[in-house]
């Protein structure tokens, strides 16, 4: 039988069990502290393991990550260099992610943020209209969520934009790729979405060079990760009017610590890293099915490149 070692950094592990145990009985996906054998155990289930797990399981040869993103897995000097990772695809995430870009994209699109403004002035001011395929979106990482987060936009009538590493066909969606394209991406972007993993060639791209090329009152929604984002930058923009606000899921600390000057900025609304959560179904039905098709000698998706970085 085909033993699991399940590690939750954050949370009980005993959801997961149980919802293993509902939809592969079959697998024996335990606790990583309950195993009573860790010798024969070849696969760990993991959200930021310990040294101390990959000290319980010398033999472990491949790992699920049970999060999208794998920079914190692959920059952690703990985890062998030879073990196959996955990462999980989607797992309930996009839709997530789908809710959370809507809901500020409207927020900005539709003015509530100078409503908000008016509000306590008692300023009774229709904001000029503007039409919905004058506003463009663009998205940084067209993968599983941007991807997805593309075609949902669409449903607004927004001029929908990407960049990527390599060049896409998704219906509505202009594609741009690689250093030279970033430019004339950022040029027509009204909304800098980041949905990008944290690499070395995505590290700060979210700099005052590259955000000074989008337009005057653009605004910023980084759900990526922290490390994307030079926050000096970011201010500096804010502060001159060349942004018109920003929206922040992810800090290079987590959590924020309370002195940060980012808590009181006017301009920067947060959340704590919440945009999008593992939902415990499709992310253990992806993990079974990888698990079921490694055992059949398939070539499952969701293999991290190392070199790539995600
Ligand atoms: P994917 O790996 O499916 O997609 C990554 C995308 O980024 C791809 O389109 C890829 O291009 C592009 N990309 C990577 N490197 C570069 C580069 N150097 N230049 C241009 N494009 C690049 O990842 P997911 O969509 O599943 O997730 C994206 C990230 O979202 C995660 O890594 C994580 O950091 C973050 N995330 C945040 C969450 C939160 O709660 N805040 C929740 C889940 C994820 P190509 O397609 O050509 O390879
Ligand atoms: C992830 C995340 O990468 O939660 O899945 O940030």
């Amino acid at each position: 039988m085909t033993t699991c070692a399940l590690f939750t950094s954050y949370e009980s592990t005993e959801p997961w069990l149980l919802e293993f145990n509902r939809q592969f009985p079959h697998l024996n996906v335990q606790d990583w502290q309950h195993i009573a054998d860790p010798q024969q155990v070849k696969y760990g289930i993991v959200w930021k393991p310990t040294e101390a797990f990959f000290k319980r399981f010398p033999n472990l040869n491949t790992m699920f990550n049970m999060g999208a993103g794998v920079d914190a897995i692959l920059n952690n000097p703990a985890v062998p260099k030879h073990i196959d990772i996955y990462r999980i695809e989607d797992g309930g995430m996009a839709a997530q992610m789908n809710q959370y870009f809507s809901y500020f994209l409207l927020h900005y699109f539709r003015d509530m943020d100078l409503y908000q403004q008016q509000q306590p002035q008692k300023q009774w001011r229709v904001q000029p209209f503007r039409s919905a395929s004058s506003f463009s979106v663009g998205i940084l990482g067209l993968g599983q969520l941007g991807a997805q987060l593309a075609q949902h936009l669409q449903s607004f009538g927004f001029d929908i934009t990407g960049w990527s590493r390599s060049k896409k066909q998704l219906d509505g969606v202009t594609s741009y790729t690689g250093a030279e394209e970033l430019k004339p991406f950022l040029k027509r972007t009204d909304a800098l979405c980041c949905l990008l993993p944290l690499t070395p060639d995505t590290q700060g791209i979210l700099n005052h060079q590259n955000m000074s090329q989008l337009p005057k009152g653009a605004v910023v929604i980084n759900a990526g990760r922290g490390k994307h984002l030079v926050v000096d930058d970011l201010l500096k923009l804010l502060d001159e009017n060349h942004l018109r606000g920003a929206v922040l899921d992810v800090f290079e600390q987590e959590p924020l610590p309370a002195e940060h000057k980012l808590w009181q900025h006017p301009k920067v609304m947060m959340t704590p890293h919440s945009s999008a959560q593992s939902e415990y179904a499709p992310c253990v039905k992806k993990i079974g099915n990888i698990l079921q098709a490694i055992a059949d000698s398939k070539t499952p998706s969701g293999l991290v490149d190392r070199n790539r970085g995600y």
